[in-house]
């Protein structure tokens, strides 16, 4: 069975949201963050040398980048229906499109939002290149998303998938800091998100 390494307010919620949809029997250790550094505790150290969540172990397997890690869960999933409820059919346009939003979250994403993210708790917003960056950064990038979600219910068009699963997270931090309050369809689609069965069972776990 599948053990799944969670640090609270993580990325993680991702691996639990995943298995919880396709209905997967997991083990869950928790893992909480240093109250004074917000970093990751000794003992995801442990586990894996980079101590960033989510990690899986799997059958001598130990896995991170949530990526990769959706990937294998669904790799694992017990039958070929039930990946693809969650996984467009590979080589045609779904799947493509599917392929790049799953990677757009972590590959382009979540520069700009968690530099965002880190600014704002630092209380620091200037003129440096840094800031011109981050800001065309995100200027581009929702506009973008919100064109695409203006046309599909879904980032892989009309179907819910894992790379839903992979957006939702960096879209929540941002609407947490104020940065898609004129983004109507995100808001609209973060809101079905927010809806889903397996999405409350893994967000309870903070
Ligand atoms: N690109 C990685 C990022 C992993 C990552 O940065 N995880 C954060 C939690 S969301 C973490 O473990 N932070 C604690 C630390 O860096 O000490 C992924 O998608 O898995």
């Amino acid at each position: 069975m599948i053990t799944v390494h969670h640090l609270n307010k993580s990325r993680s919620k991702r691996v639990i949201w995943l298995l919880e949809e396709l209905d997967m029997p997991y083990t869950l250790v928790h893992h909480q963050r240093d109250p004074s550094s917000n970093l990751a505790p000794e003992s995801l150290k442990l586990i894996h040398p980079l101590a960033k969540a989510p990690i899986i172990v799997d059958d001598g397997i130990t896995l991170c980048e949530s990526g990769a890690v959706m990937e294998y869960i669904l790799n694992q999933s017990d039958s070929v229906e039930s990946a693809l409820k969650l996984r467009p059919e590979a080589n045609n346009a779904t799947y493509y499109q599917y392929l790049e939003w799953l990677h757009f979250a972590e590959g382009s994403l979540a520069l700009p939002v968690i530099t965002k993210l880190l600014m704002t708790m630092e209380k620091r917003e200037g003129t440096a290149p840094l800031d011109h960056y981050i800001a065309k950064e995100i200027a581009v990038d929702f506009s973008y998303i919100d064109a695409t979600l203006a046309k599909n219910s879904y980032f892989a068009g009309s179907r819910f998938s894992a790379a839903d699963i992979m957006m939702t997270i960096m879209l929540e931090i941002a609407d947490n800091l104020s940065l898609i309050d004129d983004k109507l369809n995100i808001k609209r689609y973060l809101g079905v998100m927010q809806d889903r069965v397996a999405y409350q069972l893994a967000n309870k776990y903070g």
